[in-house]
Formats: C-alpha cells, sequence, structure tokens
C-alpha cells in the first residue's frame, strides 16, 4: 500500500521566534499564519523491506533530522516496518519560504494514514510540531492559529475559521551570497537579547489585534500588525547579546523603501521577513500585480511570484 498527502506552507502574520522547550519544540509565543496555496510539498509513503528511506525531488536525501522525525513517530504511535518516504517540494529553492513546514506536514499525514490512523487535525498538528515548529500550521486552509501551550499535549494548531477575503503575497526573492542562520539558532540568540521579554509581551497584544483584524477581514490592520511584528522579531536578532546578527542584505533595505512608498501612494502594502533576506508583501489579489510591476521596474533582477490563500492537507 502506499499514501499520499499533500500540505502546503505557510507565511506567520504573528512570528514562532524562540522556545521554551527545544525537545519538544514548544514556543515562547503562539503565532498565526497564513496557508499558501502556490507553494506546496507532496509526500508518498510506502513498506520499505529494509530501512527508512528517503528521496526528495528525485535525488536520495540523508536527513538525520527526519530519521529522528520518524524514530519519534515509532515512539508515539507504535512501531512500524521501515518506509520509502518520496518528497515532491514545489516551493521554489531560496524563495525563503519555509519547505520545512510543508514537509513535515505532508510527512506526518502521509505516515499516519499509512498506518490506517484516522488522528484529529489537531493530534496531526502536535506530532508534527516536532519536526518543524511552523508544519504545525500547515494542516489547516487560509488562516491557522498555533497555540504555544504549555507541554506536548497543549501546544498544536488550529483553524481559525476566517471569512474568505482576497489576500495576496508578493514574494520578493532576494539573491545573498551569504551563509544564512538556520532558524533554531536564530532563536537561541534572539532570546539574548534585552528586549525578548518586551517582544513577547508586545506578540500577546498584537496575535488578540490580529485576529479582531482578520474577523473584520481588514487587510490594512492585517498588514499593519504583521509588519510591526516582524520588524520588531529582526530587531531582536541585532539585539542579541549573544552574536548579533542579521538576515538583512542592502537589497531587503531597499526593498523595504519601496514598499513603504508605495504605501505612501496610496497601495496595499505591508512587508514581513522571515529566516532569510527575502521581503514577502501582504496586500490584496488586485493590487499583487501592481506592487509587482513597481519592485520588478526599480529592480529588473529580482525574482517575484504571487501567493494566494490555500487548502489544508489533503490525500489523493
Ligand atoms: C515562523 N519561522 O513563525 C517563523 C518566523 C521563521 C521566522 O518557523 O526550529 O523551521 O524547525 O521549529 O519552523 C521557521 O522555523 O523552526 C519559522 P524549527 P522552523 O514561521
Amino acid at each position: 500500500m502506499t499514501t499520499t498527502a499533500t500540505a502546503h506552507t505557510n507565511i506567520a502574520l504573528i512570528k514562532y521566534w524562540g522556545k521554551k522547550d527545544p525537545i519538544f519544540n514548544l514556543p515562547t509565543t503562539s503565532s498565526l499564519s497564513l496557508t499558501l496555496n502556490e507553494f506546496y510539498t507532496q509526500t508518498t509513503v510506502s513498506v520499505n523491506p529494509l530501512a527508512d528511506e528517503l528521496m526528495i525531488n528525485g535525488q536520495a536525501f540523508d536527513s538525520t533530522r527526519t530519521h529522528r522525525f520518524l524514530d519519534m513517530l515509532r515512539d508515539q504511535l507504535g512501531d512500524f516496518a521501515p518506509l520509502t518516504v518520496t518528497s515532491e517540494n514545489h516551493v521554489p529553492t531560496g524563495a525563503g519560504l519555509a519547505s520545512s513546514a510543508s514537509a513535515f506536514a505532508a510527512l506526518t499525514g502521509a505516515v499516519t494514514r499509512e498506518l490506517g490512523l484516522d488522528l484529529s487535525l489537531a493530534e496531526l498538528s502536535r506530532l508534527a510540531r516536532r519536526g518543524s515548529g511552523s508544519a504545525s500550521r500547515s494542516f489547516y486552509g487560509h488562516f491557522a492559529i498555533w497555540h504555544e501551550g504549555h507541554d506536548d499535549v497543549s501546544s498544536f494548531a488550529e483553524s481559525l475559521n476566517a471569512p474568505a477575503m482576497p489576500i495576496a503575497l508578493v514574494v520578493a526573492e532576494v539573491s545573498t551570497a551569504t551563509k544564512k542562520v538556520g532558524s533554531t539558532e536564530g532563536m537561541r540568540r534572539a532570546a539574548t537579547s534585552p528586549d525578548y521579554g518586551t517582544w513577547v509581551k508586545n506578540s500577546n497584544t498584537q496575535l488578540k489585534d490580529m485576529l479582531a483584524a482578520i474577523q473584520a477581514s481588514d487587510l490594512e490592520k492585517i498588514g499593519t500588525i504583521a509588519e510591526a511584528n516582524a520588524l520588531a522579531m529582526h530587531d531582536l536578532n541585532l539585539t542579541a547579546r549573544d552574536a548579533p546578527f542579521t538576515y538583512f542584505t542592502p537589497e531587503t533595505t531597499q526593498i523595504l523603501t519601496l514598499v513603504a512608498d508605495m504605501r505612501r501612494q496610496g497601495l496595499l502594502a505591508y512587508a514581513t521577513l522571515d529566516a532569510g533576506p527575502n521581503v514577502k508583501i501582504i496586500t490584496s489579489q488586485a493590487q499583487a500585480p501592481s506592487i509587482v510591476a513597481q519592485l520588478q521596474a526599480a529592480l529588473p533582477a529580482l525574482h517575484l511570484e504571487i501567493a494566494t490563500s490555500g487548502a489544508g492537507i489533503h490525500y489523493d
């Protein structure tokens, strides 16, 4: 028997940027995301007579993180036979959208189905969180909230059941030669910032305001809060006491300036950034093409994509 699951990646509008427990991936704050239609991972699993084997985009892949994750699933679900895991990633390389979110969500869905288990989305979310925190949010379409919780049982994501709205994301891929700091290491350093406690406190307030803005389908408010939350996250990296760093490049700053200019012209455009130099611009489906055109005119080499709200996990 083989089982195939597809999960889409997600963009956090209220970020996860710190762990209170790195083993269980318990975050210091709750986070909130939009699932993206255009970027996803499709994963097929089947029994392998010998040992766990991973294939990603047609190539054998040896990932300690994934092998450990499969063993964690064996601990949690009861031992199961070795598996062949075949994954196709439809997340543009270097777009700065974590493929680990869609990858661990699709893997968790495919393995549990293959075992004949019919787990709830909340249970799947809890399991996938152990692989990658952001994967906990990739089971749901549209908007999801990951409740930080206080232990393995209470930390999982849920759908917001938010109203449909014409939200869009323009992804601006900045080329970079600099080696990036991984998310786990970045979070560890950020937590040494003297501003970290304030960030956690503000994030709780921003989450409440974001929930209200989403229920009101207020794209301007959603963008304003998301931009404030993301820029504050990046301030923590700069003010870390233990090895300060930045994901920004000169091009990142240039795009942020263009986004502010476009806003002054009356366009709906708000920036968010993750663990890399790429800028993602929150806008409406109607205005996304104008934003792409303006960025392309100012920076002809920039690679740009438009993403829209996507579906939750599905099985073929
Ligand atoms: C997020 N990021 O909320 C934040 C914002 C990047 C910046 O979650 O260590 O791969 O595997 O739990 O989920 C990317 O980090 O981190 C991430 P781990 P993950 O989307």
